[in-house]
């Protein structure tokens, strides 16, 4: 094993190596699902790449395991077994008609790390454990980050049971139809004590990196996430029999409410709120019939966690009012509910000295989605690297970051985690 000085040759990522992993696991995608990649939570293509995952880590001859949430571990012993571990990874489920970045950009990144080390037969004395979580998309059930919240200690069984896709699949069942079971999930819980920091690398999936020119991006603060759904109900009737003033239409009033949520988020009291409805079920959906229902899928997004819960309360009193209003019910039902997060600083300055000793810009900026390291913050200091999207976007087919920016992302992740395990050294052993 070669001990890492300070001041030896970086570790280089390879580009090509890079890409050819992003490209194996984008193949990887529900078949006849559209453009882009579908590879949702807690189904068997999510375990398919968990699979190659397993694979691809242990030809490394890496200790590798599967916890009771899905999530998958791999662990390159350090010179001192007895210290916690250090981490890197990210997530390898995806929303429907993703790009082929979203976390999957940082479990390449963790496995192009744990070959970097083994080819170089790098020494670290803290064990390095490279992880690919399950389910942190919440677009099939809801609740985002459940692999890493359960983990966090965040997300228990009755979770598991309350809830469930548009299919009516509780995120129980669909964990039983992949093999695992979700009494069971509490031995998935990470401790303090076995865990000395972890480094999450993700796509920015917003657009400062790219418009100021920024190579890598280090998270200070993660928003926090409120979905709600709310259910619009009138009288389905005739489209061409009921006069206007008759009607008791969910949809005009569903349409009303989206606007509304728009208005709320640009209202200058709420500065950094981000407000979206993405999807929104009409029933019964045909186009001679007034929708009798209407459910609209909310999602709050903030910096503040004051501001976020008040903007929802707000957006929930209005709406019920207008639909009074509109003389149609209104019931609202919580989906999920996250905190937003400070990540800690410490984490920040190594990731920043890192960046600096390897002459690579950097940035300090918040994030506006959600992530793994959000959850397990609760247990490990975690920090979080971005590197850039292009045009900021993502969850889209037209997602995408290079592999050189990939690459130069992935250099900062190895040579933070040695840093780390060089600065995290007990004084004795150091
Ligand atoms: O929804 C999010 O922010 C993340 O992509 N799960
Ligand atoms: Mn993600
Ligand atoms: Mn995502």
């Amino acid at each position: 094993m070669n001990p890492v000085a300070t001041g030896t040759a970086p570790l280089v990522a390879d580009p090509a190596r890079l890409q050819d992993h992003i490209d194996a696991f984008a193949a990887l995608s529900e078949p006849d699902s559209g453009p882009g990649v579908t590879r949702l939570a807690y189904t068997a293509l999510e375990r398919q790449a968990h699979a190659v995952f397993t694979r691809w880590m242990t030809d490394l001859g890496l200790r590798v395991w599967t916890d009771a949430a899905g999530n998958t571990l791999a662990e390159r012993s350090g010179t001192n077994p007895d210290l916690p571990a250090l981490g890197a990874g990210s997530h390898l489920d995806s929303v429907p008609n993703a790009g082929a970045y979203d976390g999957i950009a940082g479990v390449v990144a963790a496995m192009e790390t744990a070959r970097l080390f083994a080819e170089a037969d790098i020494e670290h004395a803290f064990p390095i454990r490279f992880v690919a979580f399950a389910a942190e998309e919440g677009a099939r059930f809801g609740q985002a980050c459940t692999g890493s919240r359960i983990v966090a200690g965040l997300t228990g069984p009755d979770d598991l049971e309350s809830k469930s896709d548009a299919q009516g699949v509780t995120l129980a069942e669909a964990m039983r139809s992949v093999g695992f079971a979700p009494h069971e999930v509490a031995r998935a819980r990470w401790q303090s004590a076995d865990w000395a920091a972890f480094l999450e690398l993700h796509i920015e999936q917003g657009s400062v990196l790219e418009s100021t020119g920024t190579p890598v991006g280090i998270v200070d603060q993660i928003s926090g996430s409120t979905r709600i759904m709310i259910e619009i109900t009138g009288r389905a009737s005739h489209t061409g029999g009921t006069p206007m003033h008759l009607r008791a239409d969910s949809m005009t009033a569903a349409a009303e409410v989206v606007l509304l949520a728009e208005s709320l988020a640009n209202d200058t009291r709420h500065r950094g709120t981000r407000i979206s409805v993405g999807k929104m079920e009409a029933s019964p959906g045909s186009i001679t019939t007034i929708a009798g229902r209407t459910r609209l899928y909310v999602d709050v997004r903030d910096i503040d966690s004051d501001r976020q819960r008040l903007t929802v309360a707000e957006l929930v009193e209005r709406a019920k009012s207008l639909c009074e209003r509109r003389n149609v019910t209104f019931a609202a039902t919580a989906l999920a509910d996250a905190s937003p997060v400070i990540l800690p600083r410490r984490l920040r300055d190594t990731v920043a000295s890192t960046c600096t000793d390897l002459q690579i810009d950097y940035r300090v900026l918040p994030s506006g989605a959600s992530h793994d390291s959000q959850m397990i913050n609760h247990v490990v200091p975690t920090g979080l690297i971005f590197v850039p999207s292009r045009d900021g976007i993502s969850h889209s087919p037209v997602e995408w970051t290079s592999a050189d920016e990939l690459a130069t992302g992935t250099s900062v992740l190895a040579a933070g985690l040695l840093a780390l395990d060089q600065q995290m050294r007990p004084h004795a052993t150091a």
